[in-house]
């Protein structure tokens, strides 16, 4: 193997309260990787306005995905970590790419269809249908050889490589193509009302999800109240979607596999689960929690990060967008 580090890029929409879906399925992974690779983690705040913000509320969330990444263990010795819109190369790369980048193939992305269902595709931003070309801008800005993510942006990820491979064949060999990274425990949380669809910071009630921010007696309650399945055994089946997910989330919480968690349950009933359940997330989250509200009290100081990251993804991104501008005819 080399000794050359390879490049992580990552990112989380400041579009609502943190769920345990983007810390089982992105953050706790990060986290685990971050010492052997040099990673940037972005809060993508120009994703985020892809559907209506409140001005004010956007302005408070970017400052606390900055504090959560910090509180899960991310140390800025290893990660830059930054905000989208302080570094215009991404919105420049993505004009680039959006023309290289074909209607047909963002016609066919299913987080636009999904996003789209209730209020119809006619009424959408734009911007929601170009998305997955500003993610490939972030991922190929930034050269970046892996990309820890949940389940849910396989197919952007597919995207994103089909779109560098095919600037590196028109224009010549300018991008990395990305590989993705995504973990078979907690890599696709579903909702704790209903397990047949993904857990969403943006969507549901707040029984919906479990914020990474939740108080620990919140999380417990959360997940006692969550949707369970017929029966009374604890097993991961088909029939059992509400049961499965929440060995999941178990699972990934404790590193436990599903068959050691069913052994554990055989013969007890859903509340044993629930309440052992509750305890590990409520006691997993606890730390963090404290941790970010602390950070959350110097405002001044998480902006100085955020201002000391931008500027180094700027330096480590700037040869890469020349190049690529360069080989368009633009240079
Ligand atoms: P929104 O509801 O605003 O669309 P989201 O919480 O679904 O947002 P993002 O901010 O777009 O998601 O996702 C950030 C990261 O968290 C991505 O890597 C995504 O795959 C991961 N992620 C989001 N939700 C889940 C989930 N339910 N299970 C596992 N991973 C998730
Ligand atoms: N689309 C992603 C968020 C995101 C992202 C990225 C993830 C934007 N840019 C670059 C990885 C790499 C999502 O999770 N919905």
């Amino acid at each position: 193997m080399s000794d050359q580090k390879q490049r992580v890029f990552s990112g989380i929409q400041p579009s609502g309260n943190l769920t345990i879906g983007n810390y089982l399925g992105a953050l706790k992974n990060w986290v685990a990787v971050q010492q052997e690779n040099e990673n940037f983690f972005c809060i993508v705040d120009l994703h985020a306005i892809t559907v209506p913000q409140d001005p004010k509320v956007l302005a408070e969330k970017i400052r606390e995905v900055a504090a959560i990444y910090l509180a899960v263990g991310l140390d800025p010795r290893h990660c830059t970590i930054f905000r989208q819109s302080a570094v215009p190369g991404h919105t420049e790369l993505a004009w680039l790419l959006n023309c290289v980048a074909r209607f047909g193939e963002l016609s066919r992305m299913t987080q636009f269809k999904d996003k789209t269902v209730r209020g119809g595709s006619d009424s959408a931003s734009a911007g929601l249908f170009t998305y997955p070309v500003l993610m490939a801008a972030d991922i190929l800005l930034y050269n970046a050889d892996l990309v820890p993510v949940g389940d849910d942006q396989r197919q952007h990820l597919e995207l994103s490589r089909t779109i560098a491979r095919r600037f590196n064949h028109t224009y010549g060999e300018t991008f990395v193509v990305p590989k993705p990274m995504i973990l078979s425990a907690g890599a696709r949380v579903m909702g704790l009302d209903d397990p047949t669809v993904k857990m969403s910071k943006s969507a549901g009630s707040p029984g919906h999800y479990i914020a990474i921010l939740d108080e620990p007696d919140v999380i417990r309650k959360k997940v006692r109240r969550a949707k369970t399945d017929s029966g009374s055994e604890v097993t991961a089946t088909a029939d059992k979607p509400a049961i499965t997910n929440l060995l999941d989330i178990y699972s990934a919480t404790t590193g436990r596999t599903i068959p050691e968690l069913e052994d554990e349950y055989e013969g007890r009933g859903y509340g044993d689960l629930k309440r052992d359940l509750g305890d590990a997330v409520a006691e997993a989250l606890a730390p963090i929690r404290t941790r970010a509200l602390e950070l959350l009290s110097d405002p001044a100081e998480l902006d100085s990060l955020l201002a000391a990251g931008s500027e180094k993804a700027r330096e480590a991104s700037a040869p890469v967008l020349r190049d690529a501008r360069s080989r368009m005819g633009l240079g």
